[in-house]
């Protein structure tokens, strides 16, 4: 099915494509080549390229990092989460600091997402819950405490009572 709206879309954009090749190529005039490089164009050029500058500096200091840890590649063990309407049910529901979770979380009705959360509230981690697929995301654990799993799509009426806990360790 994805598949064939993929073609579908491709398809059409193809299509808008062409149509947009179509009128530029009816109403271009061309521009003489001196007007180009005076007045209101030389000026015009060099806002754009200030706001192409710009932008790639203001993207640059802002870009988050990958909340995932991807440096998490020695994994410890593993966690199966699976997610219903409208809970979460965890294999286990401990961990120790420094131990690397992987977690394999499927759905067993409806999409959710599950999101694994700090006691600051800082998301940690997410991954979609989908009927069919067990999907995985790693995670280290830097801190003892009790972390929580949220649900991130909205899947019903308590959609905003699936909260799971997980109690983390001290290494021991
Ligand atoms: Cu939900």
């Amino acid at each position: 099915m994805q598949s064939i709206a993929a073609q579908i879309t491709f398809v059409l954009l193809l299509v808008l494509v062409l149509c947009f090749v179509w009128v530029l190529r009816r109403t271009a005039i061309p521009t003489p080549l001196e007007k180009l490089t005076t007045g209101a164009y030389k000026l015009r050029s060099r806002l754009f390229v200030l706001a192409l500058l710009s932008g790639c500096v203001i993207t640059g200091f802002t870009l988050m990092p990958w909340p995932h840890d991807a440096q998490a590649t020695q994994v410890t063990r593993h966690i199966d989460i699976k997610a219903r309407q409208w809970a979460w049910e965890l294999s286990d529901q401990t961990a120790r600091v420094g131990e690397v979770i992987e977690f394999r979380v499927s759905s067993e009705d409806v999409n959710h997402g599950f999101a694994l959360y700090d006691e600051q509230q800082h998301m940690l981690a997410q991954i979609q819950a989908m009927p069919g697929f067990v999907n995985k995301v790693r995670h280290r654990f830097t801190a003892p405490g009790v972390y929580k799993v949220l649900c991130l799509e909205y899947c019903g009426v308590a959609h905003h009572g699936m909260v799971a806990d997980i109690q983390v360790l001290p290494a021991p």
